[in-house]
């Protein structure tokens, strides 16, 4: 659908970004302070969001889906392309094993693009069945361990600086294996593996309460990732994957939480209805996304530079699987939902946001993040847009879809197996 500033052509968008800049000015708002910070946001997409995935009942293909991590680059060269905040692509490993991980660097490169996170695969082998670093037998943690330790250098050649941990460790029924025991495996592979970090690599450990194990996973939540992370030391980051909580979790005080211990690593951002859905991020619960953004905005404009510092450093990755929606655009629309949460973000009044927090005005506190929530951000975005370059600055996914990109690669890359869960 066309949206109102496409519909009224490019005068408009400039007359709306006019009127909202004296707007937010007349607020008080530092305008292009807003915007640099805007244009700085760097959103990570993930090289398997670009791949044919499904659910456990069915994976529907669809055309023109890259074929190996070289076409997966050229799709993600197309999301930075019309928003201009994409620069990285995380890559997943055996997924995106190739014999020269320097050649799919150059690719990379020569696209605009660099290789970002490296995500080892503990989970895919069948040896891998009762787990793979809280495994009971050694000689499975150890392969376990030998393949995180290849994706270090892997990350080393392609310039990644996370090595990004998720682990399908669990069990399915009380009595299976000893929690302690599975907890100390936990503490010597992890260690082994941080050992062998550079310096300037951080790892990131994901959590996650369910899902494949059904009754215990060994790194359920963010309190037992945040004490491994303490225990191996300060390389060792949370990474908080939007659809790994419980219904009711406030998940914006578990990113202020993270963010005051300086362990807050990174997102895997996506959204979800009911448990680890990776829909696009901001299609449920945009208010969700925006609260999250607050606290980091906070955190940045903090009078404490450890907190700032840490902050800026958060890796704004997505990890989302479009099962049924065509990849491209999802991932677009995607990056647009974040950038719009980062934006409404950045104009609440923190300020007023603290004298009305510090004199108990309640309803008066929530009113201006509610103020800022409401406000209409699209001309100021599209104003971003247009400062970065990309070509259609008001309408980024309207414009793509009208580039007749889809129906080149369905073309193109008729022959041959389409990437996908393998
Ligand atoms: C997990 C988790 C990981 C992702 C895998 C494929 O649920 O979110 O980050 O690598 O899925
Ligand atoms: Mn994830
Ligand atoms: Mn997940």
């Amino acid at each position: 659908m066309a949206s109102s500033l496409t519909r009224n052509g490019k005068d408009t968008a400039k007359e709306q970004y006019r009127v909202l800049a004296d707007t937010l000015a007349a607020r008080g708002i530092d305008v292009e302070a807003v915007k640099d910070r805007l244009k700085r946001q760097a959103v990570e997409t993930p090289s398997w969001g670009y791949g044919n995935s499904g659910t456990r009942f069915r994976v529907f293909g669809q055309p023109g889906v890259p074929r190996n991590p070289f076409e997966k680059f050229e799709d993600a060269a197309q999301v930075h392309r019309y928003t201009g905040i994409c620069p990285s692509v995380a890559i997943h490993i055996p997924w995106d094993k190739v014999d020269d991980f320097g050649a799919l660097r150059q690719h990379a490169e020569r696209l605009g693009l660099r290789i970002g996170a490296i995500n080892p695969n503990v989970f895919q082998d069948e040896d891998y069945k009762l787990g793979s670093m809280c495994h009971p037998d050694a000689r499975v943690r150890r392969k376990a361990t030998d393949h995180m330790l290849e994706c270090i250098e892997i990350a080393k050649t392609t310039g990644s600086s996370i090595l990004s941990l998720w682990f399908a460790d669990g069990t399915n029924y009380p009595g299976q294996d000893d929690f302690r025991e599975r907890k100390h495996r936990m503490e010597e592979v992890l260690g082994e593996v941080y050992r062998a970090l550079p310096p300037g690599m951080r790892m990131m450990l994901e959590y996650k309460p369910f899902e494949p194990a059904f009754y215990a996973t060994d790194l359920f939540d963010w309190g037992i990732s945040l004490l491994m992370c303490q225990k191996l030391g300060p390389q060792a980051q949370v990474l908080v994957d939007l659809g790994h909580h419980l219904q009711g979790t406030n998940v914006e005080q578990i990113v202020a939480t993270l963010l005051d211990e300086g362990r807050l690593g990174g997102f895997h951002f996506n959204d979800r209805k009911y448990a680890d859905d990776d829909l696009i991020v901001g299609s449920i619960n945009p208010y969700q996304l925006f609260l999250i953004f607050c606290e980091l905005v906070a955190a940045e404009q903090s009078s404490d530079a450890t907190r700032r510092a840490g902050a800026q450093a958060v890796a704004y990755m997505l990890d989302q699987s479009h099962n049924i929606e065509r990849k491209i655009p999802a991932m677009i629309r995607s990056v647009l939902n974040v950038h719009t949460a980062l934006a409404k973000a950045l104009l609440v009044d923190r300020a007023a946001l603290r004298e009305r927090q510090q004199a108990g005005d309640i309803v008066g506190a929530n009113s201006l993040l509610v103020e800022a929530y409401e406000t209409d951000v699209r001309p100021l975005l599209a104003q971003v847009r247009e400062e970065l370059g990309c070509p259609a600055p008001a309408d980024p996914l309207g414009a793509f879809l009208a580039s007749g990109y889809l129906e080149r690669i369905a073309e193109a890359r008729k022959e041959g197996v389409a990437a996908g869960w393998g």
